[in-house]
């Protein structure tokens, strides 16, 4: 497993091991070792319809890792300072979405299906889906880390 990161907001997308032979592909997925959590919810999205976005929403402390196994899409991030676009096209690679980040998919090919491991089972409280409410959200989570005095 190999990590890319770029440098000012974080986006790490992990480069998975494939395990090829003349068969074909295989790729293992394995929690604290390929996955920096403990996988506790796996689920998928496919047939997407055509131009539709997803997402619009930020977690509390979900923290996940986007594969998308078949076909592509993109993922927009969002920290509340700085966007980011991630395309998603390859089997082997998986981004890593932190809590406190708002996200969007979109621009699914017809034939995409991306899977997602989560670090929690589905909880609607852990959801923030209104983008106001995301910014006050960071603020008082940024402000509990500056009196703390500590970076998280
Ligand atoms: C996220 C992005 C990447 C469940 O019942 N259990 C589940 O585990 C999930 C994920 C969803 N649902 C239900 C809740 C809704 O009635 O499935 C329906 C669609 O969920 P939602 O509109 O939240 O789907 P997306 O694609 O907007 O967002 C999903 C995840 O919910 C979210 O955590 O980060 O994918």
């Amino acid at each position: 497993m190999k990590i890319e990161g770029s440098t000012f907001m974080q986006v790490i997308k992990y480069v998975f091991q494939p395990h090829g032979d003349e068969r074909g592909q295989l790729v293992a997925l394995e929690e604290h070792k390929d996955i920096p959590f403990k996988i506790k919810r796996v689920y998928y999205m496919y047939d997407t319809a055509e131009g539709v976005i997803r997402g619009y929403h930020a977690h509390k402390s979900l923290e996940q890792i986007l594969v998308c196994i078949h076909g592509s899409c993109k993922i927009r991030l969002d920290n509340g300072e700085e966007k980011k676009i991630v395309p998603l096209e390859k089997p082997y690679e998986g981004l890593y979405v932190a809590n406190n980040m708002w996200r969007e998919m979109y621009d699914f090919s017809p034939d995409a299906v991306l899977m997602v491991l989560a670090s929690e089972i589905f909880d609607e409280i852990d959801y923030i889906r209104d983008y106001d409410e995301f910014l006050e959200f960071l603020k008082v989570a940024n402000y509990s880390t500056d009196v703390d005095g500590v970076k998280k």
